[in-house]
């Protein structure tokens, strides 16, 4: 399970008649004020996550046979192209949706197999390939495209790259899109004697692998790289080069599948925003959710913190609470949980919170606002976003690491993030 579109809306309305039922007695200017600076600015941050998003277009270039279904597959982890056999190389694309059903994300893949073999051997590209392109870069908008480029083959291909090189700067050039390319160098396996394998056990291996990525930035693409992950250059290199950000060396045989992980991080990172719930959700990928996770809260927070602007001085923090299970129960979502109140109730129950049994919104204010000391109205606005930030963050902890933490742990962190957050 991950987030639902579909239950993402009828958790927004369920919360929006939990808001009405809160503010029940409360002044009209004072609901008013709620309304529109506090619940409308919620909802629309949940709305820019989850209505806005769509599936990352992932664009696959690179000789027949060098692996590019074999890498969507291996990145996906699931057979969404044929691999292996053998076609007649034609200027066309295929483009496709891999659906992850239970992840409810897709991607849409655009593999343009046979562009390279129309070149001519004097390098210089057929001009029928380069117009099949161009229109399918026109068409499908590419975020990212993957250059898959055989391992051992690197040193044949380097007019490969400038043929590419060409053609983007002809996109750029007519249509202003700038899209990075991702150098793959896949079958890194078959570098030298493909028994020794992984690399990681193998010093020959690696050492082959790491003058496959010097060739690569220093000879043909000529730009200065810095290993992505410092402890192990082999993983890749970034570059300085914004149209060709990276040289990520992988294997893709299901059975001995290496760094997909450091490429999928690497394409993530060069995804827009709206792109990258489908992305990580439909790989599963904890880390990176919780990332997107934290920066929910932190906005929850700077929501929450605006309390302190009401027209006239609450009670209590009643009015908070239905922003607050939307945020928990999102965090949940994140975390893959199903997005339902449940899920908030799980949370709250685990830290001895009963959403069900008690007396309502009111009392659950009040348990969680034993974890933070009311100071009075004067200070509602920082301790209104510090609850926030601390139930989020406490949350969070529970979903992906199954801590049961209470709120008060986190307390201290938002005193830290605050100045920065709200002059943002
Ligand atoms: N050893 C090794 N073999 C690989 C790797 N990736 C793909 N292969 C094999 O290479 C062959 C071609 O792979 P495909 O994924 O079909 O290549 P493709 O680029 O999609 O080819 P076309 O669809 O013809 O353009 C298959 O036999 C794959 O099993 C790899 O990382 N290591
Ligand atoms: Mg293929």
């Amino acid at each position: 399970m991950a987030i639902d579109k579909n239950r993402t809306r009828e958790l927004l309305d369920s919360v929006d008649e939990f808001f009405d039922s809160v503010v029940g007695g409360l002044p009209g200017e004072v609901v008013r004020f709620l309304k529109t600076a506090i619940m409308g600015p919620a909802f629309q941050e949940i709305r820019k996550l989850i209505e806005e998003s769509r599936p990352p277009v992932l664009f696959l270039i690179g000789r027949s046979g060098h692996g590019k279904s074999s890498l969507i597959n291996g990145l996906a982890g699931r057979e969404a192209a044929p691999v292996g056999d053998i076609k007649p190389t034609t200027p066309e694309s295929t483009a496709y949706l891999i659906h992850f059903e239970e992840q409810f994300s897709a991607w849409q893949v655009i593999d343009s197999r046979g562009f390279f073999e129309s070149t001519r051997p004097d390098g210089a590209p057929d001009s029928n390939a380069i117009d099949h392109l161009l229109a399918d870069i026109r068409e499908h908008k590419p975020d990212v495209i993957m250059h898959v480029i055989s391992a051992p083959e690197i040193r044949n291909l380097g007019h490969d790259l400038q043929v590419h090189e060409r053609i983007m700067k002809q996109i750029r050039t007519e249509s202003g899109m700038d899209v990075p390319t991702i150098v793959v160098l896949n079958k890194a396996d078959t570098l030298g004697n493909p028994r020794e394998w992984p690399p990681e056990v193998h010093a020959r291996k690696a050492a082959l692998i790491q003058d496959a990525l010097n060739y690569m930035g220093n000879d043909i693409l000529r730009t200065r790289t810095h290993p992505i992950d410092r402890n192990v250059s082999i993983r890749g290199y970034g570059t300085d080069d914004p149209s060709r950000p990276g040289i990520i060396p992988a294997c893709s045989l299901p059975e001995d599948a290496w760094n997909l992980d450091t490429l999928s991080d690497f394409i993530g990172g060069h995804l827009p925003e709206s792109a990258l719930l489908d992305f990580y959700q439909a790989l599963r990928r904890k880390e990176q959710l919780r990332k997107i996770s934290t920066a929910l809260i932190k906005r929850f927070a700077v929501i929450a913190s605006g309390i302190g602007a009401s027209p006239a001085p609450l009670s209590d923090f009643v009015v908070l609470t239905p922003l607050q299970i939307l945020m928990i129960t999102m965090v949940g979502g994140l975390s893959c949980r199903p997005v339902s109140r449940e899920t908030a109730h799980e949370y709250l129950s685990a830290v001895g919170i009963n959403l069900i049994t008690a007396g309502g919104a009111r009392y659950v204010t009040r348990q969680l606002l034993k974890f933070i000391p009311f100071a009075g109205w004067a200070a509602a606005g920082s301790i209104a976003g510090s609850s926030t930030y601390a139930l989020g963050k406490a949350a969070e902890a529970y979903f992906f690491s199954g801590n049961a933490a209470t709120p008060d742990t986190f307390r201290k962190d938002w005193d830290r993030l605050r100045p920065e957050l709200e002059g943002t």
